[in-house]
């Protein structure tokens, strides 16, 4: 991976291979923790991160799901983040805040282990390769389904939950394709393992509801508006799973992926990235990167220095 000069851990700046926790921390062994995904890009306006904001309610959220307090304000989390952001000078990177049980009595109970809070900066290219964002992916439906609310929090972005991705990634991965499709427990389309997905059938775009189990996309929201605002009906409900393949065009959101098209899907051609799919892409991709007026309120311009 690309790394950077320094990591935010709990207040401070710290070099980047000394940002270490101890092997007792509560997280590693039971995933008690959250996380963010957010990017920042290289802009006219400056270095300027996505819907900042939105992903650190997210966070806070996640947070309160699991009864962990994060020990500073969202402004403290921002203002730390633009810093970490200079101090490295980086113009455009990946944003991964974290916030976990640390290190303190074992056991299932982690209310009086600490907090800790952690925020990584690094370069980060594209999530499911350039090539597959331009002329999409290969998918499958994996054979694991997303976790339901009935044991964990589909809408929390929590780190032990993040063990359901995995195994439909290595799955989808050994079988030789890019990405997992998962369906949730009632067997309709849920997400993808780190992305959310978008059908589109006869120049109407549908995708599917919080019913389903899915973790609510920061990208999603801004494509749903996106898509309306050029003219499209948007519809949130349940997605068959054959559906897919009846689909016209079929692609993913997310802040790693960005808008990725799905060029086939359990081995059936959709074909490559449809019309629609190509306008919403150079749109988004406009709002990410400051290029598009009317969604520049979702940026958070950083000052930063260049690196000289
Ligand atoms: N679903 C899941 C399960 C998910 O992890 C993500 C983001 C999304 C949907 C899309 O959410 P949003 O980024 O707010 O539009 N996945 C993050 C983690 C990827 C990783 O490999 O780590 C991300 O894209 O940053």
């Amino acid at each position: 991976m690309n790394t950077a000069d320094l990591i935010w851990a709990n207040g401070e700046l710290v070099p980047w291979e000394d940002a270490k926790v101890h092997v007792l921390t509560h997280a590693l062994h039971y995933g008690t923790g959250v996380f963010e995904g957010i990017r920042a890009y290289d802009t006219d306006l400056g270095t300027a991160i996505f819907r900042h904001r939105d992903h650190l309610e997210r966070l806070q959220k996640s947070a309160t799901l699991y009864y962990m307090d994060i020990p500073y304000a969202l402004d403290e989390l921002r203002e730390a983040t633009h810093e970490l952001i200079s101090q490295n000078g980086l113009r455009s990177c990946y944003i991964r805040p974290l916030v976990v049980r640390g290190y303190g009595p074992m056991g299932l109970d982690p209310l009086s282990n600490p907090v800790e809070v952690y925020i990584a900066v690094w370069e980060w290219g594209a999530y499911l390769g350039e090539e597959g964002k331009s002329n999409g992916i290969r998918a499958r439906v994996s054979s694991y389904r997303r976790i339901s609310s009935d044991s964990l929090i589909p809408h929390a972005k929590a780190c032990g939950q993040y063990l359901n991705s995995v195994l439909a990634k290595i799955e989808s991965k050994n079988a030789g394709y890019d990405e997992a499709i998962l369906l949730d427990q009632k067997g309709v389309v849920c997400e993808g393992t780190g992305e959310n997905v978008f059908v589109i059938r006869d120049g109407e775009i549908f995708t599917p509801p919080h019913t389903a189990s899915i973790l609510d996309g920061v990208n999603r929201r801004s494509v749903i508006e996106i898509a309306r605002d050029l003219g499209y009906r948007v519809t949130e409900r349940d997605v068959a799973r054959s559906e897919l393949v009846h689909a016209d065009e079929v692609f993913l959101t997310g802040t790693a992926a960005e808008l990725t098209p799905i060029r086939e899907i359990d081995d059936i051609a959709l074909g490559p990235p449809g019309e629609i799919t190509r306008q919403i892409q150079r749109v988004f991709d406009d709002a990410l990167h400051g290029r598009a007026e009317q969604y520049r309120e979702w940026l958070d311009v950083v000052q930063v220095p260049s690196k000289a």
